[in-house]
């Protein structure tokens, strides 16, 4: 079994020390460990750390592009390295590496597809009360969104097996946390938690600029991605306030038509308003099956990719200390993400 941990950086220079020195050097059921940073622009000197503290392999994308596009590309040159299980954890050392056996227990015991390393947010002490609010508002969205209970959605000390990273693909910029779990739920993968206690940090949040900026991105991500994954049921509820309102005013219509009440210029405003509420109504939900014919075609691109995903990773040469990684050690300069 082949271990790969990845640490998405951007300016940890500072923690990746502290990150690395706590990462376990022998977990039973495991033959190799491996670490990887995922430099994204760092202006800091974060690769001369890595290559200082013998990172094992270091990506190095161009320019700055993003936490998400960074998770992909580790997840991806992970697989091509051949791992068995990928760890996800941030560089500024908020997650007790330490427990990194307990986080992939239940993926070595072919029990869960996805650990989750849940901070049980509301017992953290330096979480303030309305993060603690807005954390259980989101769980219980993404729970709704996703089918799958979710009680620390955002927390990126993570383990995904070999077959659920194959099934990734992050479509969207701003949370891949929430994006990860809502695909898992969609395509049937099996997500557990298991609790761990976070280290105090050391500096703000680099992602989180503001409550309300995270909620508003959050919000718009699961929007989308349900809209992705449910388009007929999205479409269909947005027709509903309109078909409803619409029929309400076009039998209020026909009820005075029929009593003979209305006339010329009388009552007309229901039969306009009606017959426009119904048109949106309807074509709202002709759109939800147009969605959803193009989201069959979306299935059995996502089931192409992971074929050729699979193939493309196949693990002929699997990498250990004696038998180099097909990529070679050192800097990976991913042109092209
Ligand atoms: N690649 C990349 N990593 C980032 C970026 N912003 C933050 N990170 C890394 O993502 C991890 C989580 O960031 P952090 O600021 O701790 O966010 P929080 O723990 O969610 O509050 C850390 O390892 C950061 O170095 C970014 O723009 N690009
Ligand atoms: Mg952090």
């Amino acid at each position: 079994m082949h271990l790969i941990i990845q640490i998405p950086c951007y300016n940890e220079a500072q923690s990746l020390p502290a990150t690395l020195a706590d990462i376990p050097l022998r977990i039973t059921g495991i033959d190799t460990i491996e670490t990887m940073i995922i430099d994204d622009g760092s202006t800091d000197g974060t690769i001369d750390v890595a290559r200082r503290l013998g990172v094992d392999h270091i990506i190095r994308l161009p320019g700055h592009k993003g936490l998400a596009i960074a998770f992909q590309a580790g997840l991806d040159t992970c697989l091509k390295l051949g791992a068995d299980i990928i760890v996800n954890t941030d560089g500024d050392n908020q997650y007790p590496q330490a427990e990194i056996p307990r986080l992939i227990d239940p993926i070595l015991h072919n029990e869960a597809d996805i650990v989750i390393g849940d901070r049980q947010v509301q017992t953290v002490p330096h979480f303030s009360p309305l993060k603690k609010r807005l954390q259980r508002w989101g769980s219980w969205v993404v729970c709704l969104a996703s089918g799958i209970r979710a009680p620390d959605a955002t927390s990126g000390f993570r383990a995904y097996s070999r077959e659920a990273a194959l099934r990734m693909s992050v479509l969207t910029r701003y949370t891949y946390t929430l994006e990860t779990i809502i695909q898992a739920g969609k395509k049937g993968l099996r997500v557990t938690y298991v609790p761990i206690q976070v280290n105090h940090p050391t500096r703000d949040s680099r992602l989180i600029k503001s409550n309300w900026t995270y909620v508003k991105h959050s919000a718009a991500t699961i929007l989308r991605l349900y809209a992705f994954y449910e388009p007929l049921r999205t479409f269909s509820f947005l027709s509903v306030p309109f078909v409803v309102i619409g029929l309400f005013a076009l039998i209020r219509f026909l009820y005075f038509h029929f009593t003979g009440q209305a006339g010329i210029g009388r009552h007309v405003q229901s039969l306009v308003l009606g017959g426009t509420l119904l048109t949106i109504g309807f074509l709202l939900f002709v759109l939800g099956v147009v969605a959803d014919l193009i989201a069959a075609n979306r299935m059995l691109l996502e089931e192409t990719m992971y074929r050729v995903k699979r193939m493309e990773t196949a693990k002929e040469h699997p990498a250990t200390p004696d038998d180099p990684s097909p990529i070679p050690e050192g800097v990976i300069n991913r042109e092209g993400w």
